[in-house]
């Protein structure tokens, strides 16, 4: 196992301390001493900018992508880099059932811009947590679930790990080796100690299923663990349900705290209830896990940062209590939600032929997903690009993890002006049938020539 972004220090507050300097003195070296104090303070003297000590950060792995496919004035150029659907015709998409309700909510003129409160729309928080428990879940009917607003899947998983970095005895998380890039940081900031779990094999392309079961087996009593609920990013590949099974029976059995991601709620497999399987499998045994929600992808909300967190208890006293911890966390970090996007997802949610709209233009959107994996795939065929791309079909959700290295993806974006993240993760829900083979002509040049 490698131990990443561990710190030392006792109380959350020193912890979270040394976290935000390490990671503010990764960014900028003078950080780190008073250099920088006196500093601004000669500068302004001198009529610099207190600022002018300032260094230039990198810009984000996979949103930064975007920043440099907006610079690139190639008619060819293709942003495969961020995780975001595109239609056939390559535009970012607003579901018809999305349009309607906003049209409904603009018609009805007795809604009002009030704050909500703190929690955010009750509506909101109720349909969500069914969304993703199930409508018939023995947690949600013994009132053990608490659900909180928040800002997308990133507040979610926020403001659940300050809660935990508060209140948890365990303040280590295991995330998967590797996962989406922000998990470390959010976590590190929220006052955990980020540790990994060996989650992808490179040479089968599959999951590390034994690393998986040794690392968490080895992990202390307690620790918080991450899991992604469906769609795993980057690496698109996800435990069967047996595997699910046992992940489940090991981490009860050492008392380990699930915290679910769900970003791809209906990416998987074009069925939000078997999406949700992994996450609906550690309530059914009357445990406690958290749950990050977002409704970014699958409702194609992205901008507008609706998302949710949900905390399954023992009790209906201890989740009232949690919630009104997470109150104290929401309160100073945004005071509470916007109303527009969860206003948008209670509609759908809420009415039974809007729901059933919502599936199914969910479904063919993660089916044009699958249509590209085969596409690409037939495309490398085709052209008799070395390697087994067999992975292109089996792996799940928005991605797939090419095991292209980073100078290949240079080369790709050089001569191809091809988009993507330099891990070799491709955005399938960026492809078009017009443009799998540019992307298929990249990758048989960037294998053969690199
Ligand atoms: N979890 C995972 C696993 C994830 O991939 C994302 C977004 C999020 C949470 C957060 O999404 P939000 O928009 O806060 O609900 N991933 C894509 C976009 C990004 O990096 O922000 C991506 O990986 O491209």
């Amino acid at each position: 196992m490698r131990p990443e972004f561990t710190s030392s220090s006792s109380s959350p507050t020193d912890r979270r301390l040394s976290a935000l300097v390490r990671h503010l003195a990764t960014a900028s070296p003078l950080m780190e001493s008073q250099t920088a104090v006196s500093f601004s303070a000669t500068a302004s003297l001198h009529g610099e900018s207190v600022f002018s000590h300032v260094v230039r950060a990198p810009e984000d792995p996979i949103l930064g992508v975007t920043v440099a496919y907006n610079k690139d004035p190639s008619p060819v150029k293709l942003n495969l880099g961020v995780g975001a659907y595109r239609t056939e015709e390559g535009k970012p998409l607003v579901l018809n059932v999305v349009r309607k309700a906003e049209q409904m909510l603009v018609n009805d003129r007795s809604r009002v811009k009030e704050y909500l409160p703190i929690v955010g729309l009750a509506e909101f928080n109720k349909l969500s947590a069914k969304l993703i428990f199930g409508a018939d879940s023995p947690a949600i009917r013994e009132n053990r679930v608490t659900t909180v607003q928040c800002l997308s899947g990133t507040g979610s998983l926020r403001v659940g790990a300050e809660f935990l970095a508060r209140h948890y005895h365990q303040r280590t998380i295991y995330i998967p080796q590797p996962t989406w890039g922000n998990h470390p940081k959010i976590f590190t900031l929220s006052g955990l100690s980020v540790k990994t779990y060996r989650y992808y094999d490179p040479a089968t392309r599959g999951l590390n299923f034994r690393g998986l079961l040794e690392d968490l087996g080895s992990a202390p009593s307690g620790a918080i663990v991450l899991l992604h609920a469906c769609a795993h990013n980057p690496t698109g590949v996800d435990p069967t349900l047996q595997q699910w099974e046992q992940i489940r029976r090991l981490m009860r059995s050492k008392a380990l705290l699930p915290f679910f991601d769900s970003a791809y709620q209906g990416f998987a497999s074009g069925n939000l209830d078997a999406d949700a399987q992994s996450v609906r499998m550690f309530v059914a045994d009357g445990g406690e896990c958290f749950v990050a929600q977002s409704y970014a992808k699958n409702m194609g909300l992205y901008g507008e940062r609706v998302g949710a967190l949900s905390v399954v208890c023992k009790t209906a006293d201890v989740a009232s209590r949690v919630e009104s911890q997470l109150k104290l966390v929401i309160r100073p970090m945004f005071s509470n939600p916007p109303i527009h996007g969860a206003s948008i997802v209670a509609t759908v949610l809420k009415d039974r032929n809007m729901y059933n709209e919502w599936t199914i233009e969910l479904k063919a959107m993660a089916d044009r997903i699958i249509s590209m994996r085969q596409q690409l795939f037939d495309a490398l065929r085709a052209r008799g690009t070395p390697g087994d791309w067999s992975h292109i079909i089996k792996q799940i959700g928005m991605f797939t993890f090419t095991g292209l290295n980073s100078e290949q993806v240079a080369f790709m974006t050089r001569e191809y002006h091809i988009y993507m993240t330099s891990d070799g993760r491709i955005s399938m829900a960026g492809l078009s049938s017009k443009t799998v083979p540019h992307l298929a002509d990249a990758i048989h040049a960037a294998v053969t020539r690199m």
